[in-house]
Order: C-alpha cells, then sequence, then structure tokens
C-alpha cells in the first residue's frame, strides 16, 4: 500500500473505508453545502461527495480530512505521529555502521532521491484544454461558504509560482474569490511564500493553481516550508514516490499531471482589488483588504472533473486536521534546533496561532524563557499569541493538566513574560494589524536557582499500593477505574473534542 496517487483513487479508498457518502440529490453551492458539512464536520462524519450541485456539472468533494482518521488514511500511514517518525528517521541519520545500518542509510537515501518531481509528457489534467473565453469559472461549483461572504471562494488551491530571482518552485493554498468568469482574487498574506514571488517580480507573475491532487500534495500545499523548499519534494518524500509534473499550457509552470482541475493565469504587479469580507478560520469575518487580482487564461481538467473544497469558520473545522499534521509532521524539524522540546500542542480551539504548549527538558534557570523566544522565531510559529511551556512530564495534549500545572506552578508576576512581535495577517484583536503583544507562561517548576523557594514534591502514590488495588479491584465490589489515578479529576470530554486534543 501507498498513499493514494490521485483524487479519483483517495475518493474509491475512502468509498471502501466507509468514509464517504455520495449525495446525489441537488444541493446549492451558496450557503446550503457549508451548513450540511459544518453538521457532520462537528460530528466526527464522513467525507461528502455532492454529485449534485445547482449551477455546475462538477461533483464536489468536501471534508476529505474531517478527522484524525481519514488524515492518517491520506498518508496511508496508522498514526501522524508515524508520519513524523519518517521524516525523523531521515533528519536524524548518523553515519551508518555495519553493513544493516549501512542498507538501511541507502533506503533512506532513496526515499530523499525520490522526493524530486518527475517531468512527464501527457497528463489526465489536461484531458480537457479550455482557452480564451471557454475557459470558465463558472463551470466550477464554487461555494459561497457563509452569509457575509464577499462572493465565491475557491478554498483548497494549490497555488504554484517560481521565485523570479532563483527560479525556486513555490507551492501554497491561497483562497480565491471569485471575481468575474475569468478573474480572482489571491489572498497570499503578507507572511506567506507567494507574495514573496510576486514582490519580487517587476512586471506580472505567472501562476499556476492545482484542485483536486492526491491528498498528500494537497496537504503540502499547507504545508509552513522555509521559503527555498519546493512543497512538492516535501509531498514526493511523503508519498514514497515523485509528485509527476506536466508543462502548463499557457504559463511557464509544470502543473500536477494528477490534478483534476488546473487554473493558468497571470497576476499583474500593481493590479489591486477588495478581497473579503470572508468567514475566515479565526471565526470572525475578515473585512475587505486589497489583494491582488488573478487573470486565468486557461482552464484544463480531467474528463468528469471532482472539485474539491472546504470550509473555514469557528473551529473545530476540517483544516483542524490539516493544522494537526502539520503540527506533528514538523515537530521533528522543530526537535533538531531546539531538541530540549519534548512535544508541543496547537489547540485546535485556538486556531492554531493563538496559543502553543510546549513541554522541555529543563536544565538551567530562564530554560522556559528560552523556548518561549525559540518558538517565536520558528517560521509560522513566530506568529504564535501565547506560549505555555511544562515540564517535559507534562502531556501537552491533555489541557486540564496542562491549566493544573499552570494553576499551580505560576506566579503571574514572575513567570508570565509579555512581550511584542509579528502577528497573524488574520489577527483582529491586535490595536495595529500584523504587530503586536504576546504573552509566555512559564509553567514549568522553579527552584532556588531562580530564586524562589525550595519547590514543593508533588503528590505519587507509591507503585507498590498501585499495583496492589490494581489486583483488588474486582474484590472491593467498587468501581474503580485501573486507569485513573493520583487523584486527578477527570472529566471525560466528548469524543470529537478528546480526538482533536490528541
Ligand atoms: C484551508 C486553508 C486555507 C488557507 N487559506 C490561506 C489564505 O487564504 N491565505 C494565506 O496566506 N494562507 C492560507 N492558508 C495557510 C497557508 O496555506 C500556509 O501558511 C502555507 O504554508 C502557505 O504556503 P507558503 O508557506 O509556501 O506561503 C490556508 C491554509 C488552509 C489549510
Ligand atoms: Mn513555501
Amino acid at each position: 500500500m501507498a498513499p493514494p496517487r490521485d483524487l479519483r483513487e483517495w475518493i474509491a479508498l475512502l468509498e471502501r473505508e466507509g468514509e464517504l457518502i455520495r449525495v446525489p440529490v441537488e444541493v446549492d453551492p451558496e450557503l446550503e453545502i457549508t451548513e450540511i458539512n459544518d453538521r457532520v464536520v462537528k460530528r466526527g462524519g464522513p467525507a461528502l461527495l455532492f454529485e449534485n450541485v445547482k449551477g455546475s456539472d462538477l461533483a464536489l468533494l468536501i471534508n476529505q480530512f474531517g478527522t484524525e482518521r481519514r488524515m492518517a488514511m491520506a498518508f496511508d500511514a496508522p498514526s501522524l505521529d508515524a508520519v513524523a517518525e519518517k521524516l525523523s528517521n531521515v533528519l536524524e541519520m548518523q553515519p551508518p555502521q555495519g553493513l544493516v545500518e549501512k542498507v538501511r542509510g541507502l533506503q533512506k537515501l532513496k526515499s530523499i532521491a525520490d522526493s524530486r518531481p518527475r517531468a512527464v509528457r501527457s497528463a489526465a489534467c489536461q484531458e480537457l484544454v479550455l482557452q480564451g473565453e471557454d475557459a470558465s469559472l463558472d463551470l466550477l461549483p464554487i461555494q459561497k461558504c457563509w452569509p457575509d461572504d464577499a462572493a465565491p471562494f475557491v478554498t483548497l488551491p494549490a497555488v504554484i509560482t517560481h521565485d523570479p530571482r532563483t527560479g525556486v518552485r513555490n507551492v501554497g493554498m491561497y483562497r480565491m474569490q471569485k471575481l468575474g468568469p475569468r478573474a480572482t482574487a489571491m489572498h497570499w498574506q503578507i507572511h506567506k511564500d507567494g507574495r514573496a514571488d510576486y514582490l519580487a517580480t517587476d512586471g506580472k507573475i505567472e501562476v499556476a493553481v492545482a484542485l483536486g491532487t492526491d491528498p498528500v500534495t494537497t496537504y503540502s500545499a499547507s504545508a509552513p516550508l522555509p521559503k527555498h523548499i519546493d512543497e512538492f519534494m516535501l509531498s514526493g518524500f511523503l508519498r514514497g514516490e515523485p509528485v509527476e509534473l506536466v508543462r502548463a499550457k499557457t504559463v511557464a509552470i509544470d502543473v500536477p499531471a494528477n490534478a483534476e482541475i488546473v487554473l493558468e493565469g497571470y497576476i499583474a504587479k500593481d493590479e489591486l482589488t477588495d478581497e473579503g469580507p470572508f468567514g475566515d478560520h479565526t471565526g470572525y469575518y475578515t473585512p475587505p483588504e486589497k489583494f491582488p487580482v488573478f487573470h486565468l487564461t486557461a482552464m484544463t481538467m480531467r474528463r468528469d472533473a471532482v472539485y474539491p473544497s472546504i470550509v473555514v469558520g469557528k473551529p473545530p473545522q476540517e483544516d483542524a486536521w490539516l493544522g494537526k499534521a502539520t503540527e506533528r509532521i514538523f515537530l521533528p524539524a522543530i526537535r533538531m534546533t531546539v531538541p530540549e522540546i519534548v512535544d508541543y500542542d496547537l489547540p485546535v480551539a485556538g486556531a492554531f496561532h493563538n496559543c502553543c504548549i510546549v513541554s522541555i527538558r529543563k536544565a538551567f534557570p530562564g530554560h522556559a524563557q528560552k523556548v518561549m523566544h525559540a518558538i517565536w522565531g520558528l517560521g509560522m510559529l513566530s506568529l504564535t499569541k501565547a506560549v505555555v511551556v511544562v515540564d517535559e512530564w507534562v502531556d501537552v495534549h491533555d489541557y486540564e493538566e496542562v491549566l493544573f500545572r499552570v494553576g499551580a506552578n505560576v506566579d503571574p508576576q514572575r513567570d508570565v513574560l509579555i512581550t511584542e512581535g509579528p502577528l497573524d495577517h488574520l489577527d483582529h484583536a491586535p490595536t495595529r494589524q500584523f504587530y503586536g503583544g504576546k504573552m509566555g507562561i512559564d509553567a514549568t517548576h522553579k527552584g532556588p536557582q531562580e530564586g524562589t523557594r525550595e519547590w514543593p514534591p508533588e503528590i505519587e502514590m507509591t507503585p507498590e499500593v498501585k499495583d496492589l488495588v490494581d489486583r483488588r479491584c474486582a474484590e472491593y465490589g467498587i468501581p474503580v477505574d485501573a486507569a485513573a489515578g493520583n487523584g486527578r479529576i477527570s472529566q471525560s470530554p466528548r469524543p470529537l473534542r478528546r480526538l482533536l486534543r490528541r
């Protein structure tokens, strides 16, 4: 088995696994699909294939990533941590000793070599080629997601550009507001690589947009890689097989051969439009702001193309699992630069950039503060508003335990660091856009080295007595949960909530 090679294999797999429902009746892409999907997502329900979307001949796929199981299935992995392990194996490669290790080392190197995209001459994504007036976004079942949205938005695109200075490719997921049959806005935010490519051009930049790729490639477009790393490489590595690319018809850009739909076009340097309002992943409407205009020069498709969509809004939504995939997959890379980090968690309810809980192997005074600053200096994690640091033995995914540590171990005057720095483009809370306050909470144990009193020992029952009670459970006639222990009160959260905390 390997990850699905294209969207159709993925849909077939989801269907075989009881993870997809086909909806044959007509539904409206304006609001109705959002409301149906919202109810399904919040219950951890299946992917939905709407086969009869009002105003379009194309089917619409939504909620393909809506549960942890499906997100892991997309990678053909038992869990997201298993995906991370694959990366960690390569990142932590040491010079091999002995034959067995050498062979293993070669396999690892092969997995890197296989990551590079492969060029092909003909491709399914170009079965139909529409140019000029024939190319029209009106053919697509583009959703208007929320009542006050300015227009329909393409929500799950892989936007491909090249840096005009270096030629290096970038793939990013940036929503596109429909402005007409052959124009959209391009919502690449201030911190994003596609925007940097665009700013580096002096006239116009060619752009291609892949819709409906295999799920790992779709995920990769959302991954926060450093600018000089091609997201298709990451996809190839995670798939264990190169992404196949074909030259687009009207722009000098290679596009995924397996895509359902490809939009080709360009963006002129100084042509801006009002983008938004849009019901965003912050749970609020993002107000209108100027963004560049994308002009469509051609549209290529597979026969009977399936249009992929996603809805963001008040968390949790489907994008929670794309975010959790990034959280898990990037842990080994984060540990490369900050090895004292044991684990971290970006709570879905905190919309990812609002809060980061991190556990560390604390070794010296001020270590928690060092890690806070490291987080504020790492890629897109630099936009994190609040960082909570706990000791290595604390489970960062157990929010009740984290709150217990914050309550028990924090002297707000001493342990809360208030500073400032760059913030998420869409954060409406700071007084100024893009820049504002940040908070670090040191919930680790402190000691005389840090100028405090002796830290008291934590309460722990002896292992002997625990074993004794485990053994005698049945005898007591009391329903004592052998798994619970140490006197902690743990309310059992709703199943979906519990999953999201993982
Ligand atoms: C569903 C979804 C929608 C997104 N929409 C946008 C968007 O409209 N604009 C944006 O700048 N980032 C958006 N992102 C986040 C980017 O895809 C992400 O930051 C990615 O790393 C960008 O690629 P880059 O690092 O190559 O710029 C979205 C992510 C997801 C999962
Ligand atoms: Mn990038």
